[in-house]
């Protein structure tokens, strides 16, 4: 009998204990230390980016459905163990757990093929029934190996779980005591853990603590994805950007941090990050008045460990909006409310550490006749919003710049008037504006010219305005493999080249950032079926063509030549048609001292200026595609193709005029303009 009054009392200890110290950690074995940082590894947003849970404070839950929920955090906390180490957490469970069950996860490889257990390394241990399940994968194949061990007697309901790596063995220990070992298949061997759970068909699983552990004297630590700091080479495309006074970016998506190559390249190649979509509407205002800067967060530390600026991208825009906004019924001034708070919470947040912000984004029409973009702001607010989104942006940080960005109008031509009759009416009226954001998604095949690029950033420079290159990508047909071919890879090296050359000519232009990384996350394919391939690094990190163009045309000394797209023309004309021995003309930049190759073959110049060269095709060139290249001492053009035609008798036509005839001062001669006698004329025929 005196045994009944004692194992109460001990229960009711027991309550008050778990009530009171719901977060902390399972005890610490003799001999074992906290990983520093890695003592709580539940709150403070570190779950926060992951979806499939709900994250508290101070704890998680997680149900699953009719089928199983993995999760695996890949954005958060991980560990880098080169010794033994053991993660503790404390679990509970809804269901009764009977052929089913929840679960630890501990993956030391992330899955690397199109089957979820490809490369894979990962190992689960937790409440299976009435015993310790634990399973693991080693990445050959989806069946894990399964190990059954008991639960100890009295541990039940709210476990404390322990699961070490101690020499070649995991050993897993549960409510303090050892349960089982068995040998390890090499799980961790790459030297990192990420933490997730698993939890079985209609099971909810309930984490009250998550740490980790080592014995006194082991180096692991805590380190996140997001925290990594990539190798510097000094040859990166941000050290010639730098030299220049230029900054060199890329769009982001921090859940690309786990990948190892994502995260170097990115911090070796480029000075500036802009978000590809976290700090949209949609992402950083998911519910009314609630905001999670969770996934922007990470961009802004990740850039801030690795030296670079950051641009913001974008408050006000008709994509990217939260369903709570676009399907709640709110009436025109709570819209406008609604957007205010948006754009005061969100430049306040960053306030300071970002160098600008895409204000507006896309407001004018995708096609003709490029009125305004159709839009939940426009619908509620009027046309007047963009304006109004400016003025609260520049209320909310007076210091930040703002600028307006589209897509489409780069060069020259209707829609680009469109952008520059909206932005220039924003000076007139005073709306405080900075610049402006040419986006430049084109295609490698029908790039804007260059020159027309040109004209337009200078335009705005007329305006006081600053430009950034904000968006580039050059997409290209892909075969079914994402493969595309050498000659689409070089036309789309000369359209980055010629946007970065165009961007040089004019100070006004300050940035050019591309919209992703790798061609393995572009969002192209998506978009563009056929298309791909569209940025400077394959899906293997490896530098294209494209980026050794704009390697090449940004460093040096001076700038290497640029042969502008379609610039290689009959002298005196407009289009190609050139035969051995025409004079031909190469309209380009950095031309001084050019000399011009046929097929690596020196050809003799006639005139040669800064950015025209007039070289004769040699006779000796047969017809059919040659390859034209400009060399000088800062460098070498891209080669360019055209197409040497067999010579046909014509007379050559530009512009209005029929037949070309060149007075002595090059002139061309007309009953308005005669040739002074004596002077010798030039005809320019096939
Ligand atoms: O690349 C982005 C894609 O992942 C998103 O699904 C999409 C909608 O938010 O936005 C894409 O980025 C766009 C950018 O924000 C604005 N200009 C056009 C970009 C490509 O659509």
């Amino acid at each position: 009998m005196p045994a009944i009054p004692s194992l109460s009392l001990r229960r009711f200890c027991l309550t008050l204990f778990l009530a009171s110290a719901l977060s902390a950690a399972p005890p610490l074995r003799s001999g074992w230390v906290y990983v520093p940082g890695a003592q709580e590894m539940i709150g403070a947003g570190k779950w926060g980016c992951v979806s499939g849970l709900t994250a508290s404070a101070n704890s998680l839950t997680i149900q699953a459905g009719s089928g199983y929920n993995t999760i695996t955090n890949t954005t958060g906390p991980l560990l880098q163990v080169t010794g033994d180490f053991s993660v503790l957490t404390t679990v509970s469970t809804s269901s009764s757990n009977s052929g089913s069950g929840v679960f630890l996860t501990l993956v030391g490889a992330l899955n690397t093929g199109a089957n979820w257990w490809e490369g894979l390394k990962r190992l689960d241990v937790g409440l299976a029934g009435n015993a310790i399940g634990v399973s693991y994968w080693t990445g050959g194949s989806g069946n894990g190996t399964g190990v059954t061990m008991p639960l100890p007697d009295g541990v039940s309901g709210t476990v404390d779980l322990e699961v070490a790596r101690i020499s070649n063995q995991i050993v897993v220990f549960a409510g303090g005591m050892q349960v089982g070992a068995f040998a390890d298949p090499g799980l961790f061997a790459a030297g990192r853990v990420y933490f997730g759970f698993n939890v079985a068909p209609g099971n909810t699983l309930t984490v009250t603590s998550l740490a980790a552990a080592m014995p006194q004297g082991e180096s692991n630590a805590l380190s996140a994805p997001y925290l990594q700091t990539a190798a510097r080479s000094g040859t990166g495309l941000r050290d010639a950007a730098a030299a220049r006074g230029l900054l060199i970016g890329a769009a982001v998506d921090p859940s690309h941090f786990s990948d190892p190559g994502y995260a170097q390249a990115l911090g070796r190649e480029f000075n500036l990050v802009v978000a590809e979509n976290a700090m949209k509407f949609a992402a950083t205002e998911p519910a009314p008045h609630q905001f999670n800067f969770c996934a922007a967060d990470q961009i802004v530390q990740y850039a801030q460990a690795n030296g670079m600026q950051v641009r913001g991208h974008t408050l006000v825009w008709q994509q990217a909006l939260p369903g709570w906004l676009t399907t709640g019924s709110y009436t025109p001034a709570q819209a406008a409310d609604i957007l205010k708070e948006h754009i005061e919470v969100v430049l306040g947040h960053y306030k300071g550490q970002l160098i600008d912000w895409d204000v507006v984004n896309e407001a004018i029409a995708y096609g003709a006749p490029y009125g305004a973009q159709p839009s939940y702001w426009l619908n509620q607010l009027g046309s007047g919003y963009v304006d109004l989104a400016f003025q609260w942006a520049h209320a909310a940080d007076p210091n930040a710049k703002l600028f307006y960005n589209d897509t489409g109008g780069e060069g020259l031509g209707a829609k680009s008037e469109a952008v520059y009759n909206l932005v220039s009416g924003m000076v007139r009226r005073g709306v405080p504006v900075n610049g402006v954001g040419l986006q430049m998604h084109i295609t490698a095949s029908s790039p804007p010219a260059m020159a027309d690029i040109s004209t337009n950033i200078a335009r705005y420079a007329a305006l006081g305005l600053e430009v950034h290159i904000t968006e580039m990508d050059v997409r290209v047909p892909v075969d079914s493999g994402g493969a595309a071919t050498g000659a689409n890879l070089s036309a789309q090296a000369a359209a980055y080249q010629n946007v970065l050359a165009a961007c040089q000519a004019n100070s006004n232009c300050t940035a050019l950032l591309t919209w992703g990384v790798t061609d393995s996350y572009s969002w192209i394919p998506g978009n563009y079926p056929g298309f791909g391939a569209a940025l400077l690094f394959d899906t293997k990190y490896n530098a294209k063509t494209a980026a050794n163009s704009i390697k090449s045309q940004l460093g040096g000394q001076g700038n290497p030549p640029v042969i502008f797209t379609n610039g290689i023309v009959i002298h005196g004309g407009r289009s190609t048609v050139v035969s051995p021995g025409s004079l031909v003309d190469i309209y380009g930049s950095n031309l001084v001292g050019a000399q011009v190759t046929v097929n690596g073959k020196a050809a003799p110049a006639y005139y040669q200026s800064a950015d025209l060269v007039v070289f004769q095709m040699p006779f000796e060139t047969g017809t059919g595609s040659v390859l034209v290249q400009v060399k000088s001492a800062a460098g070498a053009s891209l080669s360019n193709a055209i197409t040497v035609e067999a010579a046909a008798p014509s007379i050559l036509t530009y512009g209005d005029n029929w037949g070309v005839v060149q007075n002595q001062d090059f002139s061309v001669n007309s009953a308005t303009n005669c040739a002074a006698a004596g002077s010798y004329l030039t005809a320019y025929l096939i």
